[in-house]
């Protein structure tokens, strides 16, 4: 073997050599000024995943929607700090150009879970992060909050193809807190919380007893946790960091009845995707962003719109 990787493979040995311990991040993460300094004085900041504006919309939809929710999130007091990773590296707090350039990127940016965030850092490659990759990312420099539309689940027929998104496990094994609208029924809703169950994530529904499927209010589903109002979501957080529990939390908040889809409209829509999705063997990575491209489209733009709106509510 040339000398050159030798060397290289002896000095991987320092990362096990516990006189030596090795940063979680440190050094490698290049946080925006605006994040780093109310990490610094301890003002809060909410972080944001970006899968959503490579993959989950248009451009310039996508740009449009990023900036607004950056903006509600303002509004309320707190920073927001978008999550992605540029050139290979990883940045928690994108500038207005960032933010820019991600959304003109569009899918030639890689959907970046957590499996494959190592391979887009060593290629100096753009990833836009799924829920799992933000989790990770917010974790390491310390953000407890996250806000998000849907996060992945179990896909239907994830009994036998054994699709479970990262989203998942990662809730299973990072102390953050998400807050979504709750999971698409393009996913197997029972199952999700089933294997979140499994995973040791606690789930509370807001003002609801009912675990709710993102363009609606309802799954049928109950939710095995309630919270009522923005001190119960910090006291449960609290409380979960402080006993250092280490699985996260999904607080999902309905969307509201006026911005929800029709959900036999949807119902038919995913039903159709889905039929579309195993004819022409889209799975994998790919099957999210192709039903919820098919879904919008079936629903003349409905699905989309909702997706919005909750994401500025
Ligand atoms: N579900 C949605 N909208 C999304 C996603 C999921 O309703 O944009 C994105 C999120 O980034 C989520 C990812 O983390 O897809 C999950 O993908 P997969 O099912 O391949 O794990
Ligand atoms: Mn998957």
């Amino acid at each position: 073997m040339a000398s050159s990787a030798l060397s290289r493979i002896a000095n991987l040995q320092r990362h096990f050599n516990p006189s030596n311990p090795t940063s979680k991040g440190e050094g490698l993460i290049k946080m925006s000024p605006e994040v780093s300094a109310a990490l610094t004085r301890g003002k809060p900041v909410v972080a944001l995943e970006s899968t959503i504006i490579s993959h989950g919309m248009p451009y310039p939809q996508n740009l449009g929607t990023a900036k607004e929710v950056e903006a509600i999130v303002r509004e309320n007091g707190a920073v927001p700090a978008t999550v992605a990773i540029l050139d290979g590296v990883p940045c928690v707090g994108l500038s207005v150009e960032e933010l820019e350039r991600l959304a003109k990127m569009g899918r030639k940016a890689r959907k970046t879970a957590r499996r494959d965030i190592a391979y887009v850092v060593a290629t100096r490659g753009n990833g836009a992060t799924t829920v799992s990759a933000t989790m990770i990312f917010a974790s390491m420099v310390g953000i407890p909050i996250f806000v998000t539309g849907g996060i992945g689940g179990v896909h239907r027929y994830g009994e036998s193809t054994m699709d479970i998104s990262s989203d998942l496990t990662e809730l299973g094994r990072t102390p953050i807190a998400v807050i979504s609208a709750g999971v698409k029924s393009i996913l197997d809703i029972p199952r999700t919380l089933e294997y979140l169950e499994t995973q040791g994530v606690c789930i509370a529904a807001y003002k609801t007893d009912e675990f709710p499927a993102f363009f609606t209010e309802t799954s049928g589903c109950k939710a095995p946790c309630r919270v009522d109002s923005p001190e119960d979501c910090a006291r449960l957080i609290d409380s979960n960091m402080n006993l250092g529990i280490n699985s996260g939390i999904l607080v999902a908040i309905p969307i509201p009845k006026e911005y929800s889809a029709s959900g036999n409209l949807i119902e038919s829509a995913i039903q159709k995707a889905l039929k579309e999705a195993r004819e022409q063997n889209i799975t994998g990575s790919a099957e999210t962003p192709f039903l919820l491209g098919r879904v919008n489209e079936l629903t003349g733009g409905a699905s989309l719109a909702s997706s919005i709106l909750y994401q500025m509510f």
